[in-house]
């Protein structure tokens, strides 16, 4: 059993890029974007002062040596190439890897934030492999193009995990996936949506819907289309307007919601793929003074479930916010627990349960995914509950 000893390095590898805004040619930059072109990833991580992790920061951009000595043999290193900071989700999601790869668990820890750079995420990946460390998780931005990355991970000895977003590839390249069924939560909001509209007596009223997409190509956005589709095919009465990707973000939702808005006028339901993206969609309802949520014209529909938006549950302003629990990395530290000590990962396809929260206390249970599920009527007990 190797000893598992104390030291964290969180990597902000502080590349800097020439975007269109804040970057000029000397390479300082105002704002921090990962590269846009294949700009070598920093052989050495920059360590960061305490300040923590939360949204993109200015590091010092001098560098500073990896000590010696911990790549003592017996130390076990792991590698975190996190997809960026774009969402409340993610920044819980970030914080439990944090916490459970921490200095009391007695982890080395490796981060980087790949700012939804798929290509950068991809780099840093390698770079890691290139230092040897025992074990990778990876949040992948997108699913496609990782075959480089698993296949020298495998050649280099180094084990990997994939947490949250799965990856287009054969699972003997993994140790193990943990994270949410997405085509099943986009299931509940459409069984959801059945049960709501049923029991307003609008089941068989011509309904409009939108939808402000999450990042294109990410299993989360994939999933969640193709689970609430089968619900736009079920009711002929159902017309889907307009679907378009947006980045997860609070500016994308705005954007998009602007658009559909100028375009379409009234929509009757918005489902937004997850909560900041339907914090932008509400500014932009605000804006054009049309009213959503309870009582409301427009049903707003999110996903995530994090606590800033279940207050906007209990408060009548989003409909219904399906979960994507973010706590996923206990499970992982669980396998490599196991794996230390030679026994097996439990399986590799590894859902963790989530929750399908309401504003208004009138859709019991959904069925849907071969499940049955409560719906929770968020109060003031239920934000108590509430870990992220
Ligand atoms: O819904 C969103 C984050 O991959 C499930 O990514 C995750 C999604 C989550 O930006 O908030």
């Amino acid at each position: 059993m190797k000893i598992i000893y104390l030291l964290a390095y969180i990597m902000i590898m502080s590349v800097c890029t020439f975007s269109l805004s804040g970057c000029n040619r000397s390479g300082t930059a105002d704002v921090e974007v990962a590269p846009e072109d294949n700009v070598p990833i920093n052989s050495n991580p920059t360590k960061i002062p305490d300040s923590g992790l939360h949204g993109k920061q200015d590091w010092d951009s001098s560098n500073i040596e990896l000590d010696s000595d911990i790549h003592d043999a017996e130390i076990i290193t792991i590698g975190f190439v996190q997809v960026g900071h774009e969402s409340a989700w993610r920044e819980a999601a970030t914080e439990s890897v944090l916490d459970t790869f921490s200095r009391d668990n007695g982890y080395e820890l490796m981060f980087i934030d790949s700012d939804n750079n798929s290509d950068y995420q991809k780099q840093a990946a390698m770079q890691f492999i290139e230092q040897k460390i025992d074990y990778l998780i990876i949040d992948p931005i997108v699913t496609g193009g990782w075959d480089n990355v698993l296949k020298a991970a495998k050649e280099a000895g180094v084990k990997v995990f994939v947490i949250d977003r799965t990856i287009d590839c054969d699972e003997s390249m993994y140790e193990a996936w943990f994270g949410s069924d997405f085509e099943a939560e986009g299931e509940a909001a459409g069984a959801w949506l059945e049960a709501y509209l049923k029991d307003k007596g609008r089941e068989k009223e011509d309904i409009s819907i939108v939808t402000v997409a999450g990042t294109k190509g990410s299993a989360a956005r994939k999933g969640r289309t193709k689970g609430f589709s089968k619900y736009i095919k079920k009711n002929d009465n159902w017309t889907k307007l307009a679907e378009k990707d947006g980045e997860f973000t609070k500016e994308s939702g705005k954007r998009i919601m602007e658009e559909f808005i100028i375009k379409y006028g009234k929509i009757d339901v918005v489902v937004c793929h997850n909560d900041n993206e339907a914090w932008g969609a509400m500014e932009a309802l605000d804006e054009a003074g049309i009213t959503y949520g309870m009582g409301g014209d427009t049903i707003l529909i999110s996903f995530d479930a994090v606590y800033e938006s279940l207050e906007y549950v209990l408060s009548g302003k989003i409909n219904a916010d399906f979960e994507c629990n973010p706590l996923s990395a206990p499970y992982i530290e669980d396998a490599i627990r196991r794996i230390e000590s030679g026994r097996h990962v439990v399986s590799k396809t590894n859902y963790i349960d989530e929750a399908c929260f309401q504003a208004e206390n009138n859709v019991y249970t959904i069925e849907y995914a071969g499940r049955t599920s409560k719906m929770i009527t968020v109060t003031e007990q239920v934000l108590k509950s509430r870990a992220y």
